[in-house]
């Protein structure tokens, strides 16, 4: 796309003026939308549809075609990469992710190997195809997750409180940071490999980084992620989002790590992150998803509060402050972003 740098998205990224700030949402395509839900079940379920590019590729469009949000994010997930180590994630109905062979002994982890890129070769076909069908003036961003957020999948096996792998943390950092240095180099690789393959940004999701205690949110989460953003930075000059869940008092450390914007997520305001990151990056978020449970009217006024706390300035980019969930009406969605295109004070 040659006129992306004109895009609003980008412009925010920068912290240039913009007449609004850019939105999209974090899980914006799924099972909330009807569209979604009839491909799901023709499709067999949610890994049947990522590993297709056809699919992954359409179920990235609804969203932008039924809302006209401001950016795309490619449908994957951040546990495509354990799944190409060989842990052979699967969903059963009704449950969140699983892995049949998690890191679960001393051995499993001195043979784990980052993964090949070859068996992610769907994540990029379905970027290609996806750049090729978008308007030219939507962005389309790629995405992973953190080293730490991963390793937590991966050696507890599910999600949950992820015990095995905060004592791990404990009686075996070695095997925990062989585990971290693996995962950085292949979230690094997938991340060059989704920006050459057409993605325009790039998010790195530590959903779970808030799990561990401050000075080790930087030896356990923070490094590796600061590992990743220079590697990727090495290659291309694409921006880069680093969402840090339950991460709040990390925001100046997180806005330090080499990032373009932080994403924020509701528990601080971002008035609040405004001033714990001194303009240094722009931010991402921060509507509580659940605002958007309810009525329009009652998602159209909590989107005008999180504008109003942010503030007049550029820099903001209009997100959730966790992802999108599956009971949300569509109305409230179209809601949010009816309120943030008419706003005109930034
Ligand atoms: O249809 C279904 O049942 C599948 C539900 C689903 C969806 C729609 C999963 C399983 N993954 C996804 C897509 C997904 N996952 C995207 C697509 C792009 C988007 O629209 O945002 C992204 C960016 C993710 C990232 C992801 N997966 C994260 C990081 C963000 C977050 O939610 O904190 C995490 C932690 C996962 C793991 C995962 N995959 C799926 C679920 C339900 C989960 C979370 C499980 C848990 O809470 O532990």
């Amino acid at each position: 796309m040659n006129n992306w740098k004109d895009t609003l998205l980008f412009r925010a990224l920068r912290q240039q003026p913009v007449p609004r700030p850019p939105i999209w949402l974090m899980r914006q395509a799924g099972r909330y939308l009807p569209e979604y839900r009839a491909i799901r079940k023709e499709a067999g379920g949610f890994l049947a549809m990522a590993k297709n590019p056809q699919i992954a590729s359409e179920i990235t469009l609804q969203p932008i075609r039924r809302f006209g949000f401001d950016a795309a994010i490619l449908f994957s997930d951040i546990l495509t990469i354990p799944d190409a180590m060989g842990l052979g994630l699967f969903f059963s109905e009704g449950e969140g992710p699983r892995f049949s062979q998690p890191l679960q002994t001393e051995e499993a982890i001195q043979k784990l190997r980052p993964a090949s890129l070859e068996e992610l070769r769907y994540v990029m076909d379905a970027s290609v195809l996806t750049r090729q069908t978008l308007p030219a003036e939507t962005p389309l961003i790629g995405f992973c997750g953190s080293p730490f957020t991963l390793a937590c999948y991966m050696i507890d096996g599910s999600g949950g409180n992820f015990w095995r792998t905060r004592q791990m943390r404990f009686s075996r950092p070695d095997l925990l940071r062989r585990v971290l240095e693996i995962n950085t180099i292949s979230t690094a690789e997938l991340l060059c490999a989704q920006i050459d393959a057409g993605c325009q940004a790039v998010m790195i999701f530590d959903s779970w980084g808030g799990l561990l205690g401050g000075d080790e949110y930087e030896d356990f989460s923070l490094s590796y992620i600061r590992h990743v953003v220079s590697l990727v930075k090495e290659k291309s000059d694409a921006p880069i989002i680093v969402f840090g869940r339950r991460c709040g008092l990390m925001l100046p450390a997180l806005a330090a790590c080499g990032c373009d914007a932080v994403g924020v997520d509701w528990q601080t305001s971002l008035r609040m992150a405004r001033r714990m990151i001194g303009g240094k990056v722009a931010i991402q978020g921060n509507l509580e998803p659940a605002a958007l449970l309810g009525t329009p009217d009652i998602a159209a006024a909590a989107a005008a509060r999180v504008l109003a706390d942010y503030g007049d300035s550029s820099g903001h980019i209009f997100n959730l402050g966790h992802g999108v969930d599956k009971s949300t009406p569509p109305e409230c969605v179209t809601a949010v972003v009816e309120t943030v295109r008419a706003n005109r004070s930034h």
